[in-house]
């Protein structure tokens, strides 16, 4: 009797030490976990202008870019979001930021410490035949993606659903109506797979 006790509690444990494994793995790689979205640049965030551009240093180009865009390994690179986001305005010379400015640079400091990882998707349709990629500053316009505890995140998303959300009276889409890639409208999607839940 006592034997077939023990031997029932080896097997309880067993049972116990797969179950909690299998649980383990499914949060390791389970639905939190998304593919790997698409983008052409490998970047390393340096430094965060205000909430909707970025300074970057160019890691690794992942596919061929049209060489007039300039784009090449080792350079640092401004960053301006794509999709049509914008932040509100720091005002740095007037030390007077448009309200919700303060916080969305926050944000952005908090997604990208310096030295992370970005991976950027550049707006195709951006600018023009002879400088292609850049608006009128010279900055890229991209979709800057970041790897958060294994899910990928649409930095420009969340920028946008956090804005929309906190300060609603400022227009977080003032510039959807330049010609680009990409289609903000697809981020507040109910499967859109790259915004934190
Ligand atoms: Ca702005
Ligand atoms: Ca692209």
């Amino acid at each position: 009797m006592k034997r077939i006790f023990a031997r029932a509690i080896v097997i309880f444990t067993l049972i116990l030490v797969i179950v909690a494994v299998t649980i383990l793995v499914f949060i390791e790689e389970g639905p939190m976990a998304s593919e790997a979205p698409y983008y052409e640049v490998v970047a390393s965030a340096v430094w965060v202008v205000d909430g909707d551009t970025i300074d970057v240093k160019v890691v690794e180009l992942t596919t061929e870019l049209d060489p007039k865009g300039e784009i090449s390994e080792g350079t640092i690179e401004r960053i301006r979001f794509g999709g049509g986001v914008d932040a509100p305005e720091m005002n740095w010379s007037s030390g007077n930021p448009e309200p919700g400015a303060v916080g969305a640079t926050e944000l952005i400091e908090n997604l990208l410490p310096t030295w992370t990882m970005v991976y950027l998707d550049i707006d195709n349709l951006a600018g023009s035949p002879e400088r292609p990629y850049r608006d009128v500053y010279g900055r890229l316009i991209a979709v800057i993606y970041v790897k958060l505890d294994g899910q990928w995140v649409n930095v420009n998303a969340e920028l946008l659903r956090w804005g929309q959300e906190t300060y609603p009276d400022h227009d977080w889409l003032k510039y959807t109506y330049f010609t680009s890639e990409f289609d903000a409208n697809e981020w507040f999607e109910e499967n859109y797979p790259y915004v934190r839940g």
